[in-house]
Formats: structure tokens, C-alpha cells, sequence
């Protein structure tokens, strides 16, 4: 996902260049905005977690784009791409380090397991939105 932070900023074409140059390809992409109810059901793994509140209204705030990347070992290269959660410590040149501006609003996300990739993606798209 890119964040509500990066679309409104207008980071879009900038990190979705990077996720090319990186040698991610495009199974499916949409640009749509998530309910309080699906950021919630989205991130429920984080429902005890003391910011799931701030997190919810953060990510039901603006419009996002949700997409399915595809690519050898992909969660792994993914995570490094983008960097580490807080973009205080996120590695130079990855895409926290460059368009994050905290640890709330950190302009991406990355599905963190190939289990939990399939889970995400089924959540944002159907078998017809995938090519
Ligand atoms: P990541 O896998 O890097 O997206 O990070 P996590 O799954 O640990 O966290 C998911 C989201 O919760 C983060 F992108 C932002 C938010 N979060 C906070 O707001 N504060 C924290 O201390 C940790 C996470």
C-alpha cells in the first residue's frame, strides 16, 4: 500500500517508479480510500497495540493505492526497499528514508510474510482485478 501521508503529498508516481526499478512487476493496483472499519479490520493483528486508534484514522484518512507486486522473494527485497518502520532508522536511499515523514505516517506498507501477502491481497482485490 502507499499511505494517505505519500498520496497526499503526491509521492505516487515517485515510489510506484521505485517499486519498478526495483523489479517489482504489477499484478494489480487501485486507487481507493479505506472506511474506518476496513483500516480497523485491515490492521486488527494490531488491535491491542496503544496507537491502533491513531493508526485506523490515519490510514482511513485519504485515498490510498493498494497494490499486488510480484517478484522473486518478494517480501523480503520489499521490506528492504521500503526500509524500517520508523524512517528515523530507515537505511539511506529506501523509500521510508526519502517520503516518511514519522513512524505513524510512513508512507508504505509491506505485507510481511508470503501468508500474510495472500491474506492482503485478497482483502484489497478478486481473482478478475489480477493480470
Ligand atoms: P511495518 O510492518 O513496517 O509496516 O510495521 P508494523 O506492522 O510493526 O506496524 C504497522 C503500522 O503501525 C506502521 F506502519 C505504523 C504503525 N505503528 C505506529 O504508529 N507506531 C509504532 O510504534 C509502530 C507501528
Amino acid at each position: 500500500m502507499i499511505k494517505p501521508d505519500a498520496t497526499g503529498k503526491s509521492y505516487t508516481g515517485a515510489i510506484i517508479d521505485r517499486f519498478l526499478k526495483a523489479g517489482f512487476s504489477i499484478k494489480a493496483m487501485k486507487w481507493t480510500k479505506l472506511t474506518k472499519e476496513e483500516a480497523g479490520a485491515f490492521y486488527a493483528v494490531h488491535k491491542e497495540r496503544p496507537f491502533y486508534a491513531e493508526l485506523v484514522e490515519f490510514m482511513s484518512s485519504g485515498p490510498i493505492i493498494a497494490a499486488v507486486l510480484e517478484k522473486e522473494n518478494a517480501v523480503a527485497d520489499f521490506r528492504k526497499l521500503i526500509g524500517a518502520t520508523n524512517p528515523a532508522q530507515a537505511e539511506e536511499g529506501t523509500i521510508r528514508k526519502d517520503f516518511a515523514a514519522s513512524v505513524g505516517e510512513n508512507a508504505v506498507h509491506g505485507s510481511d510474510s508470503d501468508e500474510n501477502a495472500v491474506i492482503e491481497s485478497n482483502f484489497f482485490f478478486s481473482q478478475l482485478e489480477r493480470f
